[in-house]
């Protein structure tokens, strides 16, 4: 018996089918499988050159991404507004399966063109993404060095309200 290998796959089984999780200052946190994200306005942005920010080097041209906009599934989930003036000291996390994150701010999303280029991607190009393939993938797509707002295995958008 291979006992070495057993429960390593159950784990990735599991990992697999982990939904997209959006929590923090949410009236409805909500889990998302890929499906799910399917129920929303599908958006799909220009093919794009991968750059690295740290290294300036190029990955790979991406096709491109198909998806929900991160905007319209915080709306869904509703963004608490406990004490007036909250949004502008809110932050987003979009963090990976590997605990990879990023950060958005609320004006960003909501007050600026970069949010409206802010995809939940579960489709690049003629290929339908699958967890092994990266997905979901957060993507930026108005960020002039894409990679680092690129995360693969999106995990959890976490909603948060800063505090000196
Ligand atoms: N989940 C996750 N996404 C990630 C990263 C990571 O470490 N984890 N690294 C980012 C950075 S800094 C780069 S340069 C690219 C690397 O893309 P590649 O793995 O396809 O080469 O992925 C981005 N997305
Ligand atoms: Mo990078």
């Amino acid at each position: 018996m291979d006992i070495a290998t057993a429960p390593a796959s159950i784990d990735n089984a599991a990992e697999q089918s982990a939904p997209l999780r959006l929590t923090g200052s949410l009236v409805h946190p909500m889990s998302l499988s890929l499906e799910a994200l399917r129920q929303y306005p599908a958006v799909t942005c220009p093919a794009f050159d991968l750059r690295c920010y740290t290294t300036q080097r190029f990955i790979r041209t991406v096709p491109p991404y198909r998806g929900a906009r991160l905007t319209d599934l915080l709306e869904a989930a509703q963004l608490r507004n406990d004490v007036h003036g909250d949004f502008k000291r809110m932050v987003f996390l979009a963090v990976g399966h590997d605990g990879y994150f990023v950060t958005f701010s609320w004006h960003e999303l909501f007050n600026t063109p970069v949010g409206q280029q802010v995809i939940v991607a579960y489709e690049c190009g003629d290929t339908t993404l699958d967890a092994q393939q990266g997905a979901p993938v957060l993507f930026s797509g108005a960020d002039l060095v894409p990679a680092p707002r690129h995360v693969k295995r999106l995990a959890r958008i976490e909603a948060r309200v800063l505090a000196l």
